[in-house]
């Protein structure tokens, strides 16, 4: 399959790669690069010859998050009804080998999203993390209120959906929420040699402690993801999301009307 929004590569004959790319757009997710990426992932999971995958991004960004200009007019008829924006997100928790995301830059919104979805994160020392939804007058729709607290507890958690802060790399690993830091420059570097190292082991003692591990981290997360994307949908139906993503397109600051 030929992808526009990202790239496709094998590295040591055995890591799959794959770069998003829609670097004018800060890697925003939009229907076609998540279809893209649900796409490249079962493509790699399926061949013999891959034992691990990364997912990277450009310098600057991982992923801005959801495409705020494609969300921006939806109603809750069309977010609901339509499953938009949520559908296609859920391609990554069926892949069954190993997935490392290596974040570069931002990773906002649904891009600690799709970070967090990954089976651990190395981030470069210039990564910043954050759900900065409540800014435009949703809250996160890709299970960010399930597994940021799962990661790094719900004080950190709630600090930064609610607040939309962001987290550098330091405070990130300080809570747990990525495995490693390590220079930009090196980030490639690092990612790549856990991958061959993951891929040098038993693919089936490797696909059996991720399946293990996830147990022990997703107990009731389906609940949980399932009502959040309910109240994701829902935001739709108020003013102030309009009003959010409207100030965003138009570069404008927001003036929120609680209706
Ligand atoms: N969507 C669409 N376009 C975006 C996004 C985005 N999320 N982020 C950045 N862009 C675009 C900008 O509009 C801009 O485009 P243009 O050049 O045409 O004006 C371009 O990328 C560069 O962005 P900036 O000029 O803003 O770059 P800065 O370096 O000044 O700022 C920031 C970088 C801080 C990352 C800033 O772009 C920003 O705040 N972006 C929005 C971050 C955000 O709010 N993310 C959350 C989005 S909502 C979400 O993810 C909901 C997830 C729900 C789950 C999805 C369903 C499963």
């Amino acid at each position: 399959m030929a992808y526009e929004m990202i790239e496709v590569r094998v590295e040591a004959e055995k890591v799959g790669i794959i770069t998003l790319n829609r670097p004018k757009a800060l890697n925003a997710l939009n229907d076609q690069l998540m279809n893209e990426l649900g796409e490249a992932l079962k493509a790699f999971d399926a061949d013999k010859n891959i034992g691990c995958m990364i997912i990277t991004g450009s310098e600057k960004a991982f992923a801005a998050g959801a495409d705020i200009g494609a969300m921006a007019k939806y109603s809750f008829a069309d977010a609901y009804g339509g499953d938009y924006i949520t559908r296609n997100w859920e391609a990554i928790r069926s892949i069954r080998k190993p997935v490392i995301a290596a974040v570069s830059g931002y990773a906002l919104g649904g891009g600690c999203e799709l970070a967090m979805m990954c089976d651990f994160i190395i981030a470069a020392d210039n990564a910043r993390f954050g759900q900065p939804e409540i800014k435009l007058g949703v809250i996160p729709g890709a299970g960010g209120t399930q597994r940021l607290p799962r990661a790094v507890g719900k004080a950190k958690a709630m600090d930064l959906a609610l607040t939309g802060r962001m987290m550098n790399a330091d405070e990130a690993e300080r809570a747990s929420l990525v495995s490693r830091v390590v220079p930009v420059d090196k980030l490639m570097e690092e990612a790549l040699g856990a991958a061959i190292i993951i891929s040098g082991f038993s693919q089936l003692a490797v696909m059996a402690a991720k399946e293990s591990v996830n147990r022990a981290f997703e107990g009731s997360l389906n609940d949980g993801v399932m009502f959040e994307r309910r109240l994701f949908h829902a935001l739709f139906a108020t003013n102030d999301q309009k009003e959010g993503m409207d100030a965003f397109v138009n570069k404008r600051q927001a003036q929120f009307s609680n209706s």
